[in-house]
């Protein structure tokens, strides 16, 4: 019988196993005999998302009543699969695995058999998913806002050892987790031109009359925050049109003239942009932003308006993150917000912006750095155009008096860029319009104040700091690697989970206990048969779990450079040739991560990795010597599968091309050491896990700035170091490409004759790298202390202490507790 009281929210066995039942039965329309597997996981997140609704109204309704809330805006989130995450915030995975099993299920192959949320190309758009976890947990009052794309970031298949892209289809089967809200809804005006008048109080104004207008529908997430009554809002937007059919066209026989506007306004919120790609062209994807972003703070000027606050408070009630440059026109925007539709003067106005908003930027790439056409502009945004001009010529003004007679300068700063065309520069608008800029790792700070920023920081070097990213312990150890969080809290206690950095350091003196040491290579043996398991079903390569686990997982790109570790495969496979006695362990390289459709060099890697796959796994003088496994379709849910079984993670971008990475942190934070380059946080993980515990190569930034300038000539290496001549001579006979000769030639050549991002450079000393690692994997014991010793030192790279530096130092945001709203 069920226990009414306990439905919904109970959490005994008992009653989150009625839940299911009955969501089952009522939710999902089925009953037990004929249910699949989709059919239980939907009622078990059903039944999960129940225990989070009571804390969702408490967050709703705290956020109305807290003094200043955080609001996170992203182009981009990537979630990952909810179930598990939330089954573990909420503390009831014992519950729900008995519950299961009463049914007759197996708790984790549901749990596994959720897809996943693709809305964000890679690093950027998790981050802001990590950030949301440590917001809802250290309970802060908090709004993710987004767009909910349909079409989220393509599924990978290789065929032929080329990537294919495969639509995603993550909505097919419905999603448990969101909350449609056609109540919360916004117009957006697109298009058409600006006019002047004057009001009724004899006023000049500007007012937008729009080509079309769409309309912003609001789809609601809760993000449970650990072990807390907390969650956050996830507030993501779907584009419609503002009425189903244009009625008049209907009735003048236009029926498909009627529908075009719906399916043009749907068009907004349907696909995510792959980044890697030029966009200076695409005006859907200016739309994108602008409609995300005018949804948003309208949303927020309604929720201040519920509060019982005015327009002329609206920065005291909120910190708002710009992440990236894809939410930058919101400057604009709250700007026309407040002076056209608010009636509040410019200089308050713009008062009120800077100190609401704050810009991360996330990467230097020249090519990143949004700039839009101005006639696209114009053609989208008129009266922000207006706005920016309006900006511009103020800003300058000021930058004239610090700076008197640099017209150099004012041409770098100014919003516009005046080449042949003009574009607005999207950064600039960021920088000028927040009151504080941070890059996301040390030397990424210092870099983006040395070189793409160094006119703003020396106009406003308060504005400058640095925020260093975190991962969420949460997700990245606790769930993904339970074996592990088993014997840590063990060892430490259970604080460690969200206050990482004290707690866990108390890990160092089990790194010398032989027993601790061999459970700990218990735990990694296991994930990395799990590992293994799984690369079987999914690419048929049989690997052998004892070998040394050489990861290297990212989005393919030449400045991450996963050709250097293909080289060194090469190099590697050559030598094992030769010298059948080499003293080195059996490896297994692996790699994992999506090329952007359109960029064809990143395309041509995989091929090339596959490729030498192809003839290295099936050699017998090197059979379980040397394997090498492209794991398609990487992303979340497959990331937690590999971070996990790692020995050595792979992080050897160019210094100075990685702003952050959080990868690099997710591997060192599950035991795997890391080899890589002075590049992004490497930096900072080898001076928190000490030097001997990280295998340093590969020129500093300034190095590689330093040959560039003196004039780098690559194919000076490849003359002058023998075995690099043989490797790619080897690639150039078609010895990997069955005999042909042109297929990696835009690879080599590009190698041979620019080598823009070094590889060449690099090659010997990370050879020497590589060389020393295998080494150190030979004396097992020394390797596992290295292990334990890097996860008791990576604490400070936990989300959570990211987070409390935004709170401290840009944000100004206290606890719901501290604030007494709860
Ligand atoms: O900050 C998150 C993440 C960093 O960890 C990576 O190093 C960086 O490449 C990435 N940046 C972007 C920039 N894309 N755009 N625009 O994804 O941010």
């Amino acid at each position: 019988p069920i226990v009414r009281e306990d439905l919904r929210t109970g959490l005994t066995a008992e009653a989150i196993k009625n839940d299911i039942l009955e969501n089952l039965v009522y939710v999902q329309a089925r009953i037990p005999k004929i249910a699949t597997r989709n059919d239980w996981y939907m009622a078990l997140a059903y039944t999960v998302r129940d225990r989070l609704l009571e804390r969702w109204g408490m967050a709703i309704e705290s956020l109305q009543q807290s003094s200043r809330a955080v609001c996170y805006l992203s182009a981009e989130f990537l979630p990952g699969p909810h179930l598990g995450n939330a089954i573990l915030n909420l503390g009831m995975y014992e519950q729900t695995k008995e519950a299961t099993a009463r049914l007759g299920l197996d708790l984790d192959a549901l749990i596994s058999h959720e897809g996943e949320p693709g809305l964000g190309n890679g690093e950027l758009g998790r981050l802001a998913a990590c950030f949301l976890d440590s917001l809802a947990t250290l309970e802060i009052p908090t709004i993710g806002y987004g767009i909910r794309y349909e079409f989220g970031i393509f599924d990978q298949e290789i065929h032929d050892g080329w990537q294919r892209e495969v639509t995603d289809k993550w909505l097919a089967f419905g999603n448990p987790w969101e909350i449609v809200r056609p109540e919360i809804a916004y117009y957006v005006p697109l298009g058409g031109y600006t006019e002047t008048y004057y009001d009724r109080l004899g006023r000049f104004r500007v007012r937008w009359v729009p080509e079309r207008v769409v309309k912003g529908i609001a789809h609601d997430t809760p993000i449970p925050g650990y072990h807390v009554e907390n969650v956050a809002l996830l507030r993501l937007w779907k584009s419609e049109a503002c009425e189903s059919f244009d009625f008049q066209a209907f009735n003048e026989g236009d029926y498909y003239g009627a529908v075009e506007d719906k399916v043009a306004s749907e068009t907004i919120s349907k696909v995510l942009y792959p980044n890697d790609e030029p966009i200076p062209g695409k005006e859907l994807r200016l739309s994108q932003q602008f409609f995300f972003v005018s949804c948003s703070l309208q949303d927020m000027i309604r929720v201040h308006r519920l509060g019982g606050g005015v327009p002329a408070t609206f920065d005291r009630r909120y910190a708002v993150q710009l992440n990236d440059t894809h939410p930058a026109i919101a400057v604009a925007e709250l700007m026309r917000l407040l002076v056209d539709k608010q009636r509040i003067d410019w200089e308050r106005a713009w008062e009120i912006t800077r100190n609401t908003f704050s810009y991360t930027n996330h990467t230097l790439l020249p090519e990143a750095l949004e700039k839009w056409p101005l006639p696209l502009f114009r053609k989208v945004l008129p009266r922000h155009l207006e706005i920016i001009f309006e900006i511009n010529r103020r800003f300058l003004e000021d930058v004239r008096l610090t700076y008197p007679g640099d017209s150099e300068r004012l041409r770098r700063l100014s919003l516009i860029e005046e080449a042949d065309d003009r574009y607005v520069r999207m950064a600039n608008l960021a920088a000028v319009g927040s009151h504080a800029i941070n890059g996301v790792a040390a030397l990424h700070t210092d870099l983006l104040k040395e070189t793409v920023m160094r006119d703003f920081y020396e106009l406003y070097p308060e504005r400058f700091l640095n925020v260093t990213n975190g991962v969420s312990p949460r997700r990245w150890m606790l769930l993904c690697n339970p074996g592990m969080s088993g014997l840590i809290t063990d060892a430490v206690g259970e604080n460690w989970v969200c206050n990482s950095q004290d707690s866990i350091a108390g890990l160092e003196s089990f790194a010398d206990d032989g027993a601790f040491r061999e459970a700990w290579r218990k735990v990694k043996q296991g994930n990395k048969m799990e590992l293994a398991r799984h690369i079987s079903e999914r690419t048929g390569i049989v690997v052998n779990p004892e070998s040394l686990f050489d990861i290297q997982v990212k989005r393919i790109h030449e400045y991450k450079r996963q050709h250097l570790n293909a080289l060194h495969i090469i190099s590697l496979y050559i030598r094992l040739k030769r010298t059948p006695s080499l003293d080195v362990p059996p490896r297994t390289v692996i790699f994992g991560g999506k090329a952007a459709p359109g960029y064809a060099r990143a395309k041509l890697i995989i091929k090339f990795i596959n490729s030498i796959a192809d003839v290295v796994n099936i050699d017998p003088d090197v059979a379980d010597r040397l394997k090498v496994v492209f794991f398609p379709d990487f992303n979340v849910k497959n990331g937690q599968l590999i971070y996990p079984a790692a020995d050595l993670s792979e992080q050897i971008s160019t210094a100075g091309k990685e702003a952050s990475g959080t990868g690099n942190m997710k591997f060192s934070l599950n035991g795997a050491l890391t080899i890589g380059t002075l590049d992004g946080a490497n930096v900072e993980i080898r001076e928190a896990v000490g030097p001997e515990n990280f295998l340093v190569f590969g020129l500093t930034a300034r190095e590689v700035t330093d040959l560039k300038m003196r004039g780098y000539r690559p194919w000076e290496s490849y003359e002058q170091n023998e075995e690099l001549r043989e490797i790619i001579d080897l690639v150039r006979s078609g010895f990997f490409s069955r005999g042909d000769r042109d297929l990696f030639e835009p690879l080599v050549n590009e190698l041979l004759s620019r080598d823009e991002y070094c590889l060449l450079a690099d090659y010997p000393s990370y050879l020497e790298a590589q060389e020393k690692a295998g080494k150190a994997y030979l004396v097992q014991g020394q390797w596992l202390r290295m292990s334990i010793l890097n996860v008791a030192r990576m604490g400070g790279f936990s989300s959570d202490r990211s987070i409390r530096e935004y709170l401290d130092h840009i944000w100004k945001v206290d606890s719901l507790k501290a604030s007494g709203s709860r």
